[in-house]
């Protein structure tokens, strides 16, 4: 498999029996999600060339559609865990941007208190509970979650990439949660790399969401850049995990726009690949489909300037807010 986009691959067929009204003003908040969250990874990208963001930071522009999507099919309690590349995962699950913002520049006021940075978020108010540093952590986090969701009638998913699924956190938890019928939904961003190296360079079989199948786990291969084509995947997949019908994996297909992280300018990428993928950027996707269902010209850029002023203002009460208190140790309440 290469790094196509999905367009141009076979599509997965429609998921049958499911009449889904398409709201268009449930899908213009949906982009305007997008939109923050790319407006949120150019002022990281800015602040990161200023020396605001300390250590490194790994954007997920290009892949907004995935984790907006898989959020308009969960309830406002239900758990998600995402990884390194989780500003997307926190925004799209409610984070507020200033919260995210501040925790980016190690600020007091972040959602973390300034002590998580960018890598390791975790907003346990929006049903975050964590994004994760190590790869495929964010699978097994999701699917001890899940021990509990299930309890709570609640369903919890994890956001990993294409890499994840060659460490043996993917195979055990999916093993683990069919034999425990867990309300899961895991979702792979297959963005076609893993750091420098191109997925099919490293993975046995070519095919991600085919390894669902040993565990007798249903699958599909969606367009991740189409923000319709991923809110009805989740949908099914949400009513599976809620009516107990079990886990699901969903492959989504989409493509970083940035290297891996700030260190790489990803020039081991063919230009013509990266061109064929700009051309299918998520939001132009999503703004071309608004204006065809009826959406008008100016709803639409009303809330482009929205999501600009909005991280704007984010922005600026990040830079203004204080570091933390070195003296304050956050945790030791847990630590005694
Ligand atoms: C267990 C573990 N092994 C290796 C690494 C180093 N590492 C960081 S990101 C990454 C690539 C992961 O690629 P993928 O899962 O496709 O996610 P993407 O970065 O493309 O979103 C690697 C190997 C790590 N953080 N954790
Ligand atoms: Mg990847």
């Amino acid at each position: 498999m290469s790094a196509r986009p999905a367009q141009e691959t076979e599509r997965a067929p429609e998921p049958a029996g499911l009449e889904r009204e398409h709201d268009p003003g449930a899908f213009l908040d949906a982009y305007a999600r997008m939109v923050l969250i790319r407006e949120f990874e150019q002022a990281i990208h800015r602040l990161f060339l200023k020396g605001e963001v300390h250590g490194t930071t790994h954007l997920s522009a290009g892949q907004e559609a995935v984790p907006v999507g898989v959020c308009m099919a969960l309830d406002a309690d239900d758990y998600v865990s995402g990884t390194y590349r989780g500003h997307g995962h926190a925004l799209a699950k409610g984070t507020a941007p200033e919260a995210l913002a501040a925790e980016m520049l190690g600020r007091a006021s972040g959602v973390c208190g300034g002590r998580a940075g960018s890598m390791n978020v975790v907003d346990l108010e929006h049903g975050l509970v964590g994004c994760f540093g190590i790869v495929g952590g964010s699978i097994a986090a999701a699917t001890g979650a899940a021990l509990s969701a299930r309890r709570q009638g609640r369903v919890s998913v994890a956001f990993f990439g294409d890499g994840a699924t060659n460490q043996a956190y993917f195979h055990e938890c999916l093993n683990f949660a069919r034999v425990l019928e867990l309300p899961v939904v895991y979702v792979c961003e297959n963005n076609f790399y893993g750091e420098f190296t191109p997925m099919e360079n490293v993975t046995a079989g070519g095919e991600i969401a085919a390894r669902a199948g040993a565990y007798k786990i249903p699958f599909t291969v969606v367009d991740g850049n189409d923000l319709w084509a991923v809110r009805d995947a989740a949908t099914e997949a949400v009513e599976r995990a809620r009516s107990e019908g079990g886990p699901t994996l969903l492959e989504c297909q989409t493509y970083r726009h940035y290297g891996h992280s700030k260190s790489d300018p990803a020039k081991y990428r063919p230009d013509d690949e990266l061109e064929r993928w700009l051309a299918r950027d998520p939001l132009t996707i999503a703004r071309e489909r608004l204006l065809a269902d009826g959406i008008g010209e100016d709803e639409v850029t009303a809330v482009e300037t929205e999501g600009r002023e909005e991280m704007e203002r984010a922005t600026q009460a990040a830079l203004a807010a204080p570091y933390p208190d070195p003296r304050e140790r956050p945790g030791s309440e847990f630590s005694g």
